[in-house]
């Protein structure tokens, strides 16, 4: 009986690990695709490439600075802070391995602050309009990134957002994506913090940065 019942589990242990071998291979799949990566780093480049869009809808595409995204200025209150990137030279498809948006800080703020980033879910993204609900009316990925910065303590560093792989993905894998298109993404938030971040028009050389490392083929 003992005899029967090791046989039994010796068989049972056998076909486990034929069954199991392949599942091994599958879920470990080398990532043969990526050899190496490159990096494409992006700054706003136009006054109208970032913006803030009042909690009551109306569009500021010059302001000096980001608040990300409270801001008490002229009742702006809870703002949606939009980003456009120009062409962004990556193939449809291609593997993302990171990235990130680089923010100078325009102002010094300590406050308790979680914002949200989406990706704007389109094949290439227009430049922000004057029209009221220029940002909100567009249409956000599915993913979606939180972020509770540190304090930003001194005027001119530099802050990296937390890694926007997921939201830049699965813009690059829509169907109608094409290399040389231009992406957004939109911070938004909830409570009265904020950090304010330079803008293009603030300052064109510390406006806010993409930076995306993709495989290459
Ligand atoms: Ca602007
Ligand atoms: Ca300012
Ligand atoms: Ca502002």
């Amino acid at each position: 009986m003992i005899r029967r019942l090791a046989l039994l589990l010796y068989s049972l242990s056998f076909i486990n690990a034929q069954i199991s071998l392949p599942t091994f291979q599958a879920v470990h799949k080398p990532h043969s695709s990526c050899s190496s990566t490159s990096t494409l780093e992006v700054r706003v480049a136009t006054g109208n490439d970032d913006a803030e869009e009042a909690q009551g809808g109306s569009m500021y595409r010059n302001s000096s600075d980001l608040e990300l995204v409270y801001d008490t200025y002229n009742n702006q209150n809870s703002q949606e802070v939009g980003m456009r990137f120009l062409n962004i030279t990556i193939a449809k498809g291609t593997e993302i391995k990171n990235a990130y948006i680089r923010f100078t800080a325009d102002e010094t703020s300590s406050s308790s602050v979680t914002v949200t980033i989406h990706g704007e879910d389109i094949d290439d993204a227009a430049q922000f309009g004057s029209n009221s609900n220029n940002i909100s009316s567009r249409t956000k990925t599915s993913a979606s990134v939180d972020w509770t910065p540190d304090s930003w303590s001194s005027t001119g560093a530099t802050h990296d957002s937390p890694d926007l792989t997921t939201i830049t993905q699965e813009i690059i894998n829509r169907s109608s994506w094409s290399s040389g298109n231009d992406m957004v993404f939109i911070v938004t938030g909830t409570g009265t913090g904020k950090r304010t971040a330079e803008s293009y028009n603030g300052s064109s050389s510390k406006a806010p940065l993409l930076h995306i490392e993709y495989c290459t083929p």
